[in-house]
C-alpha cells in the first residue's frame, strides 16, 4: 500500500499526501541540534472495495518507529512496540461490507522509558519507513499473527563429512495437513517434515552463495515458501571463525538503514545499492546495527554471502522497566530472520554498561535474553558489543556464548597501539574465549586534509592512518573471531556538532549520500577485495601542498605498482595493500600510479602557505608548541597536571568538570550519558588537561585561557 495516504501531527489535520515508505525526520533528523520531532504522527488511507475482498484479510507493517497503534473505522485494533519489525493485525470481521473503511494508523517515535532504543548515537526517525501490506488469505492459512512469522521455518543441519544435511521444515497453520516441498521432493504432513539432501551445494560465503527453496503449500492453495542456505558456522577461541570446516576471517563492516535526505525510509535500490559498495569493499560479513533491518536486507545478504551479526537496539543505557520490549523485540527478530542463512550470530545488547552500572538487574535481563535465544535457536550463538569501559572480567561477559568489545582508542582517548594491548591481554587472560572487535573507527570530513594528520583533526589522511594501524592489528590477530569497521557510511545523529558537519557521525568510509569514497574505503578495498585489481592514490583532494617535498600513497591489490610524475617513471615498487613514494614537488604535477592493467591519476599543486580550507579547527593546528619552558610554575594547577590531580582541587576541578560536560554535549547524546562512566573518567584522571584538550579539538586561545586560569590556583 504505497500511495493514497494522508498525514498529519494530529488526526484531526492530516493535511500532507505522502507515500511510503515514509519518515517525518528526513529532514530535521539530520540537519544538527538534537532538537528533531519526538512524537506522535497520523497517517490515514480508506480501503477500496477491492482491496477488502477476499476471506481472510490482514494488514502488514513491516516496521512503524517506535510504537503504533493500528485503528480501522474509529476501533483500536492493536498496539505494537519496536520500530524495527513486522507485526500484522487482521481486519476481516471488522470491515464493513460495501462501504469504505477507513485505516488510520498512529506512529511514536517519542520519549519513553520502557521502548528501546532511548539514548544511542543515530537518529530515531520516526514514521512507517518501510513497506505496508494487505495480505488476504483463504480460511485455511498460514499463520500471520503471531509475532510476524513467515509461517514456516527451516532448519538445515550439515554433515561436512558425508556432504548431506538434514532439513527440518516446520509450518504453522490452522489446516489439517499441509504439502512440504524440498529439493524436488514433497511430503505431505501435519506440521513438519524432515529431508535429506545428499551432496548438498552448501551455502559457501562469498564464493559461492547457494541458496534452496522451501515451500508449503495447503489444501486451500494459501502457500509460503522461503529460501535457506546450508552450511557450518564455528568460533574458536585461537583461530577465528570457520565457514564449511575452512578458515574464513570475518571481516567487514557496519551499516545503519539510513541515507541522506531520506532519513530510514529507503527503496529496494537504495538497499541495493549499499550492497553494491559493500561487494565493492570486498568484506565478508557485516554487522547490521544496532536494530532489526529489513527483510530485503538480510535478503540481499544471503544472496551476496555475507555472513550477518544481527541485532536488536538494546544500547547505551540499561532501563529498568524495558526488559520486556529487550525480550520481544529479540522474539520478534529471530521469529522473522531465522531463516536467513547469512545470519550467525544474535546480538544480545550495545556498550550497554556505557550510561548503566553492571548491575543485578541488567545480569539478569541479559541472561533472560540469552537464553530466550537459545530457545528459539540451538543452532546459533549470541554476542554482545561491550564498550572500551567495561573491565574484562566483568561478570556480563560470561553471559553470551562469545564476546566482543567496540574500541576507539586513537580516536577519542587513547593511542592507537592500547587496542593492540587490549586483545593481547584479553586473549592472554581469556584463552578459551572467542572475541571479536565490533567496532572502531575515526571520523573524517573530506574536506580537511594534512600532510601531519593528528588524532581529532577529522582530516582524511588521519582516518586513513588509523584504519591502517587497524588493519595490521587485525591481521596479526587471527584469533579475531570478527572486525567490523564503524561504520560503512557517515549516518545521522542530529545530537552531534562537531567536525565541520551538524548532525552527522562522519567514521563512514563512504559519505552519508554515498558521493564520496573516503580514501580509507580503498584501504579496506586493497586488503579485501581480490577480485579486481585497482590502484588508489591517495589525498586527491588534497590538491594545494606546502611543501617541498611530498609523500604520495597509493592502496592496491597489486603485488606492484609503479609510478609516473609528469609521464616519467620515478619509481617501482612491489609490496602489499600500502605503497608509498616520496616526490619532491615543483608546481602543478601530474601523478600517475599503474598497476596491473589498471591505473589512477591525480594533479597536485605545490602552494607557498598552507590551504586554509583544509583545516579544521585552525588556531589549534598552527601552533606546534604553545607554552615554553619555563613559562610554567609548577607551584599552581596548569595544564600539564593529570585531570586526576586537578579533580582533587574543589575550584579547579569544578572548573574542568563545566568545561568537560560542554564539550560531552557537543558530541551528542551518548558521549553526554557516559562522561560519567566511572571506568572512564579513571582513564581520562591519567591523561594530562593538555591531551585531552588537544584531542578534543580546542583551540589555542581556550587553552592559553584553561591554563592562566589554573596557574592562579596554588596547589
Ligand atoms: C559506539 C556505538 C555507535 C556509535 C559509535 C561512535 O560505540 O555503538 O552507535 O555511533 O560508538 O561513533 O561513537
Amino acid at each position: 500500500m504505497t500511495d493514497g495516504w494522508r498525514f498529519g501531527k494530529s488526526r484531526d489535520a492530516m493535511i500532507e499526501n505522502v507515500t511510503l515508505p515514509h519518515t517525518w525526520n528526513a529532514v530535521d533528523g539530520q540537519d544538527g541540534g538534537n532538537d528533531y520531532y519526538r512524537g506522535t504522527c497520523w497517517y490515514m488511507r480508506e480501503l477500496t472495495e477491492e482491496e477488502t475482498a477476499g476471506e481472510r484479510l490482514f494488514l502488514e507493517i513491516n516496521g512503524a518507529a517506535n510504537t503504533c497503534e493500528v485503528w480501522l473505522n474509529g476501533e483500536r485494533l492493536t498496539h505494537h512496540e519496536g520500530g524495527y519489525s513486522t507485526f500484522r493485525v487482521e481486519l476481516s470481521g471488522k470491515l464493513q461490507k460495501q462501504k469504505k473503511n477507513l485505516l488510520e494508523i498512529s506512529v511514536s517515535n517519542e520519549e519513553n522509558s520502557t521502548v528501546y532504543p532511548q539514548k544511542a548515537d543515530f537518529t530515531f526517525y520516526g514514521g512507517l519507513y518501510r513497506s505496508v501490506n494487505l495480505i488476504s488469505v483463504p480460511e485455511e492459512h498460514f499463520e500471520l499473527l503471531k509475532d510476524g512469522t513467515p509461517g514456516i521455518k527451516v532448519t538445515p543441519v550439515v554433515d561436512l563429512e558425508s556432504k548431506s544435511a538434514t532439513v527440518t521444515v516446520e509450518t504453522w497453520h490452522n489446516g489439517k495437513s499441509v504439502d512440504i516441498t524440498v529439493n524436488g521432493e514433497t511430503r505431505t504432513v501435519e506440521h513438519c517434515a524432515e529431508f535429506v539432501i545428499e551432496n548438498v551445494h552448501l551455502w559457501d560465503g562469498l564464493n559461492d552463495p547457494y541458496l534452496y527453496t522451501a515451500t508449503a503449500k495447503l489444501p486451500s492453495g494459501d502457500e509460503v515458501s522461503t529460501r535457506f542456505g546450508c552450511r557450518v558456522f564455528t568460533f574458536d577461541s585461537e583461530k577465528g571463525f570457520f565457514l564449511n570446516g575452512r578458515s574464513y576471517p570475518l571481516r567487514g563492516v557496519s551499516r545503519h538503514q539510513d541515507l541522506k535526505g531520506k532519513g530510514n525510509a529507503l527503496s529496494y535500490e537504495d538497499h541495493a545499492a549499499d550492497m553494491a559498495i559493500i561487494r565493492e569493499l570486498g568484506a565478508n560479513s557485516l554487522r547490521l546495527a544496532h536494530y532489526q533491518h529489513a527483510q530485503e536486507f538480510y535478503d540481499l545478504c544471503d544472496e551476496n554471502g555475507i555472513v550477518v551479526w544481527a541485532e536488536i537496539p538494546y544500547i547505551t543505557m540499561h532501563m529498568q522497566n524495558g526488559r520486556q520490549n529487550t525480550l520481544d523485540q529479540m522474539r520478534e527478530l529471530i521469529t522473522q530472520c531465522y531463516n536467513h542463512p547469512c545470519i550467525a550470530v544474535w546480538g544480545l545488547s550495545n556498550e550497554i554498561t556505557a550510561a548503566s552500572a553492571v548491575n543485578e538487574d541488567l545480569l539478569e535481563n541479559h541472561r533472560a535474553l540469552n537464553a530466550l535465544c537459545h530457545r528459539m535457536d540451538p543452532t546459533r550463538l549470541t554476542t554482545m558489543a561491550n564498550v572500551f569501559m567495561l573491565e574484562i572480567d566483568s561478570p556480563i561477559l560470561e553471559i553470551p556464548d562469545i564476546n566482543s568489545y567496540n574500541l576507539y582508542f586513537g580516536w577519542y582517548l587513547g593511542e592507537l597501539e592500547q587496542t593492540d594491548e587490549f586483545f593481547d591481554e584479553y586473549h592472554a587472560k581469556y584463552p578459551e574465549r572467542v572475541i571479536g572487535f565490533s567496532e572502531y573507527g575515526a571520523d573524517a570530513n573530506p574536506a580537511y586534509h594534512s600532510s601531519n594528520p593528528q588524532k581529532g583533526d577529522y582530516t582524511e589522511e588521519y582516518q586513513a592512518l588509523y584504519h591502517e594501524h587497524m588493519l595490521a592489528m587485525i591481521e596479526a590477530r587471527p584469533y579475531l573471531w570478527a572486525t567490523y569497521v564503524w561504520n560503512l557510511f557517515d549516518f545521522a545523529a542530529d545530537g552531534r556538532d562537531e567536525g565541520g558537519k551538524h548532525g552527522e557521525n562522519q567514521k563512514g568510509l563512504v559519505t552519508f549520500d554515498r558521493q564520496l569514497r573516503k580514501d580509507a574505503f580503498y584501504l579496506y578495498k586493497a586488503a579485501w577485495n581480490k577480485e579486481q585489481p585497482f590502484v588508489h592514490i591517495t589525498g586527491k583532494r588534497y590538491k594545494n601542498r606546502a611543501e617541498a617535498e611530498t609523500e604520495i600513497k597509493v592502496y592496491s591489490n597489486c603485488d606492484e605498482v609503479k609510478l609516473y610524475v609528469d609521464d616519467m617513471l620515478i619509481g617501482t615498487q612491489k609490496g602489499k595493500t600500502i605503497f608509498r613514494f616520496r616526490i619532491p614537488l615543483l608546481g602543478d604535477q601530474m601523478i600517475r600510479a599503474e598497476g596491473d592493467g589498471c591505473s589512477d591519476v591525480t594533479v597536485i599543486r605545490r602552494v607557498d602557505v598552507p590551504d586554509e580550507s583544509y583545516i579544521f579547527n585552525k588556531a589549534a593546528a598552527s601552533v606546534t608548541n604553545w607554552f615554553d619552558a619555563g613559562e610554567i610554575d609548577p607551584n599552581c594547577f596548569s595544564i600539564n597536571d593529570t585531570l586526576g590531580e586537578i579533580r582533587q582541587h574543589p575550584e579547579a576541578g569544578a572548573i574542568v568538570n563545566a568545561m568537560i560536560a560542554k564539550g560531552a554535549s557537543e558530541r551528542g547524546d551518548v558521549a553526554d550519558a557516559v562522561k560519567d562512566n566511572p571506568a572512564l573518567q579513571r582513564m581520562m584522571g591519567r591523561m594530562t588537561m593538555m591531551s585531552l584538550l588537544k584531542q578534543s579539538g580546542a583551540d589555542e586561545k581556550s587553552i592559553r585561557q584553561l591554563n592562566r586560569i589554573l596557574q592562579g590556583i596554588k596547589k
